[in-house]
């Protein structure tokens, strides 16, 4: 692919520039909402395609082909870099993410081992590298679960309402919590640094349950361990880091404090409310994903007053507030992607 033909939107609005037209993707955007994703899903675990380079490339593409979006997000999930620390993780159908040898001690903090991407997971490497030296025309987003959201399934065993045992250990056993953060942080530094190394152009954050602490124990309990791993990838290698969760509008402000590039806002908290909460970095969000079972002009309306509100300020890019899901129609999102292009085209 050469340089003339590829789309730098995405990438444009990361950095807080102003664009042709705002750029979009989907959270989630490869799934089982797309026909050919069920067939190829039939033949494999979840694990054994995201650890096949070919197929998890093909994965990856298939959404920025489909739907015309601005960026790919690479093909994996957020335990992925777990398996080999020595967590005996499995996605289940219908469930998520299940892990058979719960966090529960300071021994169990110990046994996890340190991820050396090159040795670890050659296959997110390799698929980075296919993607990016030959079969994309548009940026492609590595990612990491955050300490706190990974540190969640570790301790609860699987996806959890109210993470009473995550937080639990966390004011119970702080050093635990310390030396879990830690560890969780220098596996993140290491993953996302070889991931932009092998080619990824951007790199997203999830912290998708983090939400569920107030402000003042998010800034004792996890700011500092993030703080780290920002400076460390901004150190490191020269690409936009995205931050974001779900429910976590009422730590936004310490977040606009975090030297991360763009924050991802889910549904609950519009761009206006951002902005007059002081947030000065590049957004990205926001349609409630729900709202794509809409009939077209609802979803045309409110897509619109996101619009309008994010080309307000250069550094805007659409997303959903959260994941796509299988009851979606691959239609609902092709066109939304058009008019999100043809309404804010300069
Ligand atoms: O086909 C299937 O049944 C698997 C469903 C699935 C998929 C498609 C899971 C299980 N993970 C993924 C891929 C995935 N996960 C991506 C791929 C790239 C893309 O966006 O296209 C990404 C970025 C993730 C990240 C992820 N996994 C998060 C963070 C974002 C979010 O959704 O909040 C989280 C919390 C997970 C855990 C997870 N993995 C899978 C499920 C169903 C869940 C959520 C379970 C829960 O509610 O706790």
């Amino acid at each position: 692919m050469t340089r003339q033909n590829f789309n730098n939107t995405f990438l444009q609005a990361c950095r807080g520039e102003s664009t042709p037209y705002v750029p979009v993707w989907y959270m989630r955007q490869a799934g089982r909402y797309q026909p050919e994703y069920r067939e190829i899903r039939k033949r494999y675990s979840f694990f054994e395609m995201s650890e096949n380079p070919e197929v998890c490339a093909e994965v990856t593409r298939l959404p920025v082909e489909q739907l015309g979006v601005d960026a790919a997000i690479l093909f994996a999930d957020i335990m992925t870099p777990l398996k080999p620390i020595g967590v005996r993780v499995d996605i289940q159908s219908g469930v998520g993410p299940v892990i058979s040898n719960p966090i529960q001690n300071f021994a169990d903090v110990e046994r996890l081992g340190s991820l050396t991407p090159e040795q670890d997971v050659p296959f997110i490497l390799e698929t980075i590298r296919l993607l990016t030296t030959e079969q994309l025309n548009v940026p492609l987003i590595g990612f990491a679960g955050a300490p706190f959201t990974l540190a969640s399934y570790m301790i609860e065993g699987g996806p959890s309402k109210n993470y009473h045992k995550t937080k639990g250990l966390m004011y119970a056993q702080p050093k635990v919590w310390q030396a879990l953060m830690d560890k969780l942080g220098d596996l993140t530094i290491a993953y996302l640094i070889a991931q932009a190394k092998a080619g990824a152009h951007a790199v997203q954050i999830f912290d998708s349950w983090v939400g569920t602490l107030n402000a003042a124990d998010y800034r004792t309990y996890v700011a500092p361990v993030m703080h780290r791993i920002f400076s460390k990838i901004k150190e490191s290698v020269d690409v936009p880091v995205i931050y974001f969760g779900i429910g976590a509008g009422h730590l936004l402000q310490e977040w606009n404090q975090l030297p991360c590039d763009v924050i991802g806002l889910d549904w609950r908290t519009s761009i206006h409310q951002a902005r007059k909460l002081g947030i000065t970095k590049a957004l990205q969000g926001n349609l409630d994903p729900s709202l794509l079972l809409a009939p077209w002009d609802i979803i045309e309306e409110r897509a619109r007053e996101i619009l309008d509100q994010g080309l307000e300020t250069p550094g805007y890019i659409f997303n959903l507030g959260h994941g796509t899901f299988p009851e979606l129609e691959v239609e609902t999102l092709q066109r939304l992607t058009r008019f999100i292009h043809q309404y804010t085209q300069k």
